[in-house]
């Protein structure tokens, strides 16, 4: 005869509750993931908000998708090589009404759009810990781009630390 002691029964307790998170979590996941979209606004008052990503941070957990959005006409979302986690297969996507990236590993995820990057059209997602913000802006310093991209890539670093704080 199996003698349930009580410590056995809150363990058997326990995996049930895991697995009712489990099964919680798994429908979160299979709901509709967070979405950026790209925006041509021209009413903007000042230059760097006519192209934009909206939204142009966004913080996800390792594993996490997002859904790009609208990367119609001249809008694409691009991966920025000095930007990026290493092992991460790089990003191109253009002419789709939406296109979903998968962030695996922990870090920074630069992204640009081609035609507009150059007036400060990028984003960042930063996935778990994303590490070192002053290597990045290192990194950012070292791309072969106009000044305008580089300050809106080490403007969102600068809002990314103080979303951390
Ligand atoms: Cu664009």
């Amino acid at each position: 005869m199996i003698n349930f002691t009580p410590r056995t029964l809150t363990r058997r307790r326990a995996i049930q509750t895991i697995t009712a998170v489990c099964c919680c979590a798994g429908s979160a996941a299979a709901a509709r993931p967070r979405a950026v979209d790209q925006i041509t606004d021209t009413n903007a008052t000042a230059a760097t908000d006519m192209f934009r990503f909206e939204p142009n941070i966004l913080l996800v957990s390792p594993g996490e998708e997002v859904a790009f959005l609208n990367s119609r006409g001249e809008h694409t979302v691009h991966s920025v090589p000095q930007l990026w986690p290493d092992g991460m297969p790089p990003v191109g996507i253009s002419n789709q009404n939406e296109a979903r990236v998968t962030f695996r590993e922990e870090g920074f995820y630069g992204f640009r759009c081609r035609r507009h990057g150059q007036y400060g059209m990028v984003m960042l997602v930063v996935a778990g810990e994303a590490g070192d913000s002053k290597k990045a802006l290192a990194a950012i310093d070292q791309m072969r781009a106009r000044a305008r991209e580089k300050q809106a890539f080490a403007d969102l670093i600068a809002r990314y630390e103080s979303l951390r704080a």
